[in-house]
């Protein structure tokens, strides 16, 4: 059965491996025949999102466009992967509140420290010289999820446990 649809919202860190286990789970579900599509930064901050910054209201707006879209994808019938740190928990509890019983939530998990060491950008030396203001984890908080679904340790198992943790799941929920 591989017309299933809802929506995978992962929630983490920057340089947590959101993006890469996103991309990582489309391909494998795309090739499975599943109806997938990812939304992250990439293709919502320079669009949908353009307007917004990092600030606690502009976090919780982009992170509610984000899910109204995801929920409009899912009820057309899609898988849908998101990408944001969706740092605030009361941001994602609206999610679910939309998306009802089709949202599904995964804390994609990698302390700080973890992720300071990967730095794939740059990001957190740039924060830690406060080049960049509000950078979550540094200068921002980020509030791990309670009672998530499903919890993929990217700080102590490789990328592709992560992926197929995370294909179990889709494949069975
Ligand atoms: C956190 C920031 C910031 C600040 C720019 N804080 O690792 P990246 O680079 O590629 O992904 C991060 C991305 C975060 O955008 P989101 O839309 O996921 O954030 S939220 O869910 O909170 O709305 C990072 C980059 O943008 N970035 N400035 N201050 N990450």
């Amino acid at each position: 059965n591989n017309h299933k649809s809802g929506v995978i919202w992962l929630t983490g860190l920057s340089g947590a491996g959101k993006t890469t286990l996103a991309l990582a789970l489309e391909h494998e579900l795309h090739r499975k025949g599943y109806q997938v599509y990812v939304l992250d930064g990439d293709n919502i901050r320079h669009g949908l999102s353009a307007d917004l910054g990092f600030s606690p209201d502009d976090r919780a707006e982009n992170i509610r466009r984000v899910g109204e879209v995801s929920a409009l994808f899912a009820q057309a019938g899609m898988i849908v992967v998101t990408a944001f740190i969706s740092p605030y928990r009361a941001d994602r509890d609206h999610v679910r509140d939309i998306a009802g019983t089709l949202f599904h939530e995964v804390h994609v998990k990698a302390d700080v420290a973890t992720c300071e060491l990967r730095d794939p950008k740059g990001l957190y030396k740039k924060a830690r010289a406060g080049e960049i203001k509000d950078f979550t984890g540094i200068s921002a908080p980020y509030e791990p999820p309670q009672a998530p679904e499903l919890v993929v340790d990217t700080a102590n198992q490789s990328i592709e446990q992560s992926v197929a943790e995370l294909l179990a799941y889709v494949t069975t929920h």
